[in-house]
């Protein structure tokens, strides 16, 4: 799922999104959206479909993850958390239930429950405290789901998050209860947030070995494509991550035969297209010299260029990993492609 925070996939339009990218979906964060542009004006647009022209599948992340890594005051509590505006200082206060009735307003066609996301370095007394808090908060969140309904009548998704940081026993426990609940989809959470990568990839495997292998299982936030291709391999389905929109504008490419950092001498007199076979149109309508000197002195297109590029490249990554499971070669294909994108040309 490509990111769009505020709404907005940066400097992508929709149009290109689903006929240059191949998006299916897209990802928008109740924090951001309901500081700004806020309720009322979601509500007034009937909801954020409505209001960015994206007419295809969106999922909301909840707000909590936000709150915890946004903003510098926060304070946890049973009931929610409270927190201060990073635009303007504000004091707002979100519980699980209003992030089930924000996420509502803004029409995602699936919500996140509101979690704690645990820090990857929590001990275990902590991470099994924020374990519990975690599991009280979704049964609340489910309670509101199941006595609210979408305000533009169409369906809404909630989907549970899997907490437990690195301990096995705790992301067991989780996952088993995350199970039980029959969500329409499930989300594994509270990973990529500085524990070791091999901790991520051991934790994903046991969770995947709980969650209903007939409902996608989305791992939040990841990643690279590697971390990527082995969560694939463990089973994953769906991923958000703003890595191809944020690198990518800082002139960070990735390609079929590895990464490019833009801003590099070595591209300045490279006049070879972005990239030979890539996956846009971006990729030989342009050079990589090009690319660079956009970049250099900051042009919008450049950002655009580079967005576009990497999105599609995410895509097709995703797409290729999906035909090589059906041919039944994904083991033998995998170790392959690694190599080639992982290289720093
Ligand atoms: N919880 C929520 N959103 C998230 C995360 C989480 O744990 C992560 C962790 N990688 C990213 N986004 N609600």
């Amino acid at each position: 799922m490509p990111v769009g925070t505020v709404g907005s996939v940066k400097a992508v339009h929709v149009s290109e999104l689903k006929e240059d990218i191949g998006a299916q979906i897209i990802l928008g964060n109740t924090y951001h959206l309901y500081l700004r542009p806020g309720l009322d004006i979601l509500q007034q647009a009937g909801g954020l479909h409505r209001f960015n022209s994206w007419n295809k599948p969106m999922l909301t992340d909840s707000g909590g993850f936000q709150v915890f890594s946004l903003t510098e005051n926060r304070k946890l509590s049973e009931e929610g958390a409270e927190f201060q505006s990073h635009i303007d200082g504000s004091r707002h206060f979100f519980t699980p239930e209003k992030a089930v009735d924000i996420q509502r307003i803004i029409g995602a066609d699936i919500m996140m429950a509101f979690d704690e996301c645990t820090p990857g370095d929590a001990d275990y007394d902590y991470a099994k405290k924020s374990l519990d808090l975690t599991e009280r908060w979704l049964d609340r969140c489910l309670a509101r789901f199941r006595e609210t309904e979408c305000p533009y009548g169409h369906r809404q998704a909630l989907f549970p998050i899997v907490q437990g940081c690195v301990y096995p026993d705790l992301r067991r426990r989780a996952a088993e209860n995350v199970a039980a609940k029959g969500a329409d989809g499930n989300a594994i959470g509270g990973l990529a947030v500085g524990e070791p990568t091999e901790k991520m990839y051991e934790m994903v495997e046991l969770v995947n070995e709980i969650l209903p292998k007939d409902k996608p299982r989305y791992l939040m936030g990841v990643g690279k494509p590697e971390n990527i291709l082995e969560a694939i391999e463990r089973g994953v389905d769906m991923f958000d991550c703003i890595m191809p929109t944020r690198n990518g504008r800082n002139g960070q490419i990735f390609t079929k035969q590895g990464v490019m950092n833009m801003r590099n001498e070595r591209w300045k007199n490279d006049f070879s297209p972005i990239e030979e076979d890539g996956a846009s149109f971006v990729d030989t309508l342009y050079s990589k010299a090009y690319l660079r000197h956009l970049i250099n002195v900051n042009e919008i297109l450049g950002l655009q260029i580079a967005s576009i590029h990497n999105l599609a490249f995410y895509i097709w990554l995703v797409q290729e990993a999906r035909k090589h499971i059906i041919a039944g070669d994904f083991s033998e294909w995998k170790p392959m492609i690694l190599q080639n994108v992982t290289r720093r040309l």
